[in-house]
């Protein structure tokens, strides 16, 4: 960035401003994590100059020959690293290819069963407040209140009595994995579509530590910044000819213009880190760092939803062990530079603007280079936090400890 501090300072210095604080903030949210630097100065390169409606081969603009190289390459690494026959690159976020793979398969008022909220779903996902509970008929199934896990024989139980035309699986606050094929046998017991929104667990499907959602799916859907690290965008797969007509029709003109070709171009460049092989063992460790952190919490008493996590994730019951809702668990972790969401848990007795519990994710911080022990560590600061939320000599002393375990892992931006 050599212009931008003298061009407009204000704006240069609230970009130092968050770059100082990712580098000296624990990033706990599970849906977030660091691009490199590649993904960076792809996302900012001349490609956000350019206006390319339409697909490769077929602009509605001139000077498009360089940019169907970049869209080209971005698909057929996409395909490859799901092993999938069709691809959309184009959609601007993990709505948007939502919305793009609801109108490929969906009439308006069409009846679609996701999984509810406050279990751990989606808004995009068939809530009253998202079009997609506007555009379609919004139907849920949960978790089991006893093992906090999906019971797909409810899930079959309830798509029976509801009948719907698309079933959602895929959720952005569940912590065990998702059972792609019981969830396609249940779809064609009711002659539904499957829609698979793996936006969460992108990355481990594509290490391999999940049931690739493509050989069950109608339709899978995801963003491309969780897990999978790359910059912020969505993307729609399948395996389906007549369907991937239909996805690009509805993506473009369905509902977008002209494509991020800038974005698309970062995407192409985290496709092609997915694809290594030190990919893999990054997620080996985002999990193995998310299943310590979980047992550190167990083991200072807290409940953890599920008992634990298969995943990238784990959900915290904060409230029964502190007494402190989950918002002021957010904002009593974030005065000592740790960032998490608040979160509903299953069953919440709080309102989810308060909830009980806070979500935290190990994506981010394994990108960093954050081991097995730092996770317990992490677990004792955030209950030493949570246990003297008026101690102010404490959370003093935490902010440095907390300071200190990012110094040993800098981000390299
Ligand atoms: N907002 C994302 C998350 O935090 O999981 C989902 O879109």
């Amino acid at each position: 960035m050599d212009q931008l501090q003298f061009v407009d300072k204000e704006i240069f210095e609230a970009i130092q401003k968050e770059t100082n604080r990712q580098q000296t903030h624990l990033e706990l949210i599970a849906s977030e994590n660091f691009v490199s630097k590649a993904v960076l100065e792809a996302q900012g390169s001349v490609l956000t100059n350019k206006y390319a409606e339409g697909y490769s081969g077929k602009r509605y603009y001139g000077g498009c020959e360089y940019i169907d190289e970049v869209e080209n390459l971005a698909k057929e690494r996409l395909k490859k690293l799901f092993n999938v026959n069709y691809v959309n690159v184009q959609p601007h976020s993990g709505s948007q290819a939502n919305m793009g793979a609801y109108r490929a398969l969906l009439n308006s008022g069409d009846k679609i069963l996701g999984m509810a909220l406050d279990h751990g779903g989606h808004l995009t996902h068939g809530y009253k407040l998202s079009f997609s509970g506007q555009d379609y008929q919004g139907y849920f199934y949960g978790v089991s209140s006893v093992s906090e896990t999906i019971d797909y024989d409810e899930v079959e139980r309830i798509a029976l009595e509801v009948k719907p035309r698309l079933i959602v699986a895929g959720a952005s606050a569940y912590p065990r994995k998702i059972d792609f094929k019981r969830f396609r046998e249940i779809a064609d017991k009711v002659g539904a579509y499957l829609m698979v929104d793996m936006a969460h667990i992108a990355g481990l499907v594509a290490a391999g530590l999940h049931q690739n959602p493509c050989d069950y799916a109608h339709i899978v859907t995801s963003t491309t910044h969780k897990t999978l690290r790359g910059p912020r965008g969505g993307i729609i797969l399948t395996n389906d000819e007549e369907i991937a007509k239909k996805v690009d029709k509805n993506v473009f003109p369905g509902i977008q213009g002209g494509p991020l070709m800038h974005v698309i171009c970062a995407k192409a460049v985290a496709f092609k880190e997915a694809l290594n092989e030190d990919f893999v063992e990054y997620q080996k460790q985002v999990v193995k760092n998310a299943k310590v952190l979980a047992d550190s919490f167990i083991k200072l008493g807290y409940h953890v939803i599920s008992g634990g996590t298969d995943n990238h994730l784990l959900l915290l019951d904060v409230k029964s062990k502190t007494g402190l809702n989950g918002r002021d668990s957010e904002n009593l972790l974030g005065r000592v530079n740790i960032t998490v969401n608040k979160n509903t848990i299953p069953n919440d007795s709080e309102k989810p603007f308060l909830a009980s519990g806070i979500r935290l994710g190990t994506p981010a911080l394994t990108t960093r280079g954050f081991k097995e022990d730092d996770m317990k560590e992490i677990a004792k600061l955030i209950d030493l936090t949570l246990s003297n939320p008026n101690d102010e000599e404490i959370l003093e002393k935490v902010k440095q400890d907390v300071i200190s375990l990012c110094n040993k892992y800098p981000l390299n931006y």
